[in-house]
C-alpha cells in the first residue's frame, strides 16, 4: 500500500461532499471558526481531498466517533499520521497513543497522581502564586497577555507542582510545539517545531528520569506506584512525558484564550467580578468557545458506518473539537462567549476513555488564577491587535496586547 501523508488513502464514500481546503493551512488556523462553520454545513462528515481522509465538525458525529474507542482507535496514532504504517517521529504515549486493555492499566497510574484529592492540596500554592503575578502585573501600563502571563503561569507553578528539578520555561513550551505540531501534515507549521528539536529533546528525557524529579510532588507519585512494575523500566519516566506533553501548552493556550474572551467581552468580565461563583463556569465557557485542543484524530479499526456514512478499515478521521463545541444544533447562539451559558458537554476536554486525565489540575490552575483576576482587575481592555499562532491541533494565541486597570 502506498502511504498518503503518512496513512492510507481512502476513497470518496457515497453521500459526502469532497473538499479542497486544507484544515492546516495558514488561512484556516487563523481563522478557525470560519471553518468550523462550512464544514458543519457540509454535512456529517467531509472528504479532504488534500489528505484523503474524513473530517467532522458536527457535535453529533464528533461526539459519536470520540465516545467509541474500539471503533475508532488511537493507537493508530491521534494525528494523520498511522502509526502501523509509518513509524512516528518519538516512542508512543503510553496513554494518548495505545488503546484499552493497555491504556486503562497506563492511565490508572496518572489518575492516581492527579486525583481531585492530591490536586486540592495544591489550591494554596496556585492562588498565591496567581495573586503575586497578577500584582506584578498591575504595576506596568500595558502588557501582552501571552508572553508576560499566559506563559509565566502555567511554567512557574507546574514544574513545581509536578516536581520538576531542572526545566526550563523554552523547553517546555518547545517540547508542547512540538507534540502539537507533530499531529498535522509535515507542513511549515511542523517542520519549524520540530527544527529546535534535538537538544530539547534531551533536556525533556533527562527531565523524565527519577533522579531529576523531587521527592515532593505529582511525579514522585507515578514512580512510587509504578515501582512495583520494575521489568518496564520506561514506564514511570514515560508517564511522566506525557505530563510534559499534555500539561504546558495546553493550559498556556487556555489562558491567554481566556484572556481573549475577557477582553472583548468586558461586561461579561464584570459579571463575573459581581458574582465570583461564575468563575468556573466562565473557565468552562472560555474552554467550550476557543477549544484550546482544536482537533485530533482517530483510526477507524473496522470497515463501519456512522450516521449513514460507510467508513473503510484504517481511515483517519479529523475529530474537530472546536468546531463540535460551536455546533448551532448543540448550542444557542455558539459563537457568544456567556458566562452564564449550561456549559456541560463541551468537548474541549474530550470524551470517553481519553478524556482529559489532567483536567482537575488544569482546572485548578486556571481557575486560581480567574479568580486573582476577577479579585484584583478592575478591567481588561484590548491594547492592540490579538495575533493568532498557527498550530496544527491547537489554537493558541502569540501575542493579547491588553491593559490590566486596578
Ligand atoms: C498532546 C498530548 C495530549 C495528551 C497526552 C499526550 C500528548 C501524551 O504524550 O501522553
Amino acid at each position: 500500500m502506498s502511504l498518503f501523508h503518512g496513512h492510507k488513502a481512502i476513497k470518496v464514500p457515497q453521500n459526502i461532499t469532497a473538499w479542497d481546503i486544507d484544515p492546516y493551512s495558514k488561512e484556516v488556523l487563523l481563522d478557525p471558526e470560519t471553518f468550523f462553520s462550512a464544514l458543519r454545513e457540509r454535512g456529517p462528515f467531509v472528504y479532504l481531498n488534500k489528505y484523503k481522509m474524513l473530517a467532522c465538525g458536527r457535535y453529533k458525529e464528533t461526539k459519536a466517533v470520540f465516545s467509541d474507542h474500539q471503533r475508532f482507535v488511537s493507537s493508530r496514532g491521534v494525528g494523520i499520521q498511522d502509526f502501523k504504517l509509518e513509524k512516528p517521529w518519538r516512542p508512543p504515549s503510553l496513554v494518548l497513543e495505545v488503546d484499552p486493555p493497555k491504556h486503562t492499566r497506563n492511565r490508572r497510574f496518572l489518575t492516581k497522581a492527579l486525583s481531585p484529592n492530591k490536586i486540592a492540596q495544591l489550591k494554596d500554592f496556585f492562588k498565591n502564586c496567581a495573586d503575586e503575578l497578577i500584582n506584578e502585573l498591575l504595576q506596568k501600563k500595558e502588557i501582552d497577555g501571552i508572553l508576560d502571563l499566559a506563559e509565566i503561569f502555567p511554567t512557574r507553578v507546574f514544574p513545581e507542582a509536578v516536581g520538576l528539578k531542572k526545566i526550563d520555561k523554552e523547553t517546555l513550551l518547545g517540547y508542547g510545539a512540538m507534540v502539537f505540531n507533530a499531529l498535522g501534515p509535515d507542513n511549515e507549521f511542523r517542520k519549524d517545531a520540530m527544527a529546535k528539536g534535538l537538544s530539547v529533546l534531551e533536556k525533556i528525557n533527562k527531565q523524565c528520569l527519577e533522579e531529576n524529579i523531587s521527592a515532593k510532588g505529582l511525579a514522585k507519585e507515578i514512580y512510587r506506584s509504578t515501582a512495583e512494575h520494575f521489568e518496564e523500566d520506561e514506564l514511570a519516566g514515560m508517564l511522566v512525558r506525557s505530563l510534559l506533553s499534555a500539561g504546558i501548552d495546553t493550559t498556556v493556550s487556555a489562558i491567554g484564550n481566556l484572556l481573549w474572551c475577557f477582553a472583548k467581552n468586558p461586561e461579561q468580565f464584570q459579571l463575573v467580578k459581581d458574582d465570583k461563583s461564575l468563575v468556573g463556569n466562565a473557565v468552562e465557557e472560555s474552554l467550550r468557545l476557543t477549544s484550546p485542543v482544536k482537533a485530533f484524530c482517530r483510526t477507524s479499526a473496522v470497515e463501519t458506518e456512522v450516521s449513514g456514512i460507510a467508513i473503510e478499515e484504517g481511515t483517519k478521521i479529523l475529530c474537530v473539537l472546536g468546531s463540535a463545541n460551536t455546533d448551532p444544533e448543540m448550542w444557542d447562539n455558539p459563537y457568544k462567549y456567556d458566562v452564564t451559558r449550561r456549559t456541560i458537554g463541551h468537548l474541549a476536554l474530550g470524551i470517553g476513555v481519553h478524556n482529559c486525565v489532567g483536567q482537575t489540575l488544569a482546572r485548578a490552575e486556571i481557575t486560581a488564577l480567574t479568580m486573582s483576576l476577577v479579585e484584583r482587575v478592575k478591567t481588561i481592555r484590548p491594547a492592540g491587535i490579538a495575533a493568532w499562532k498557527p498550530n496544527n491541533a491547537m489554537r493558541s494565541l502569540e501575542s493579547l496586547p491588553i491593559i490590566l486597570e486596578k
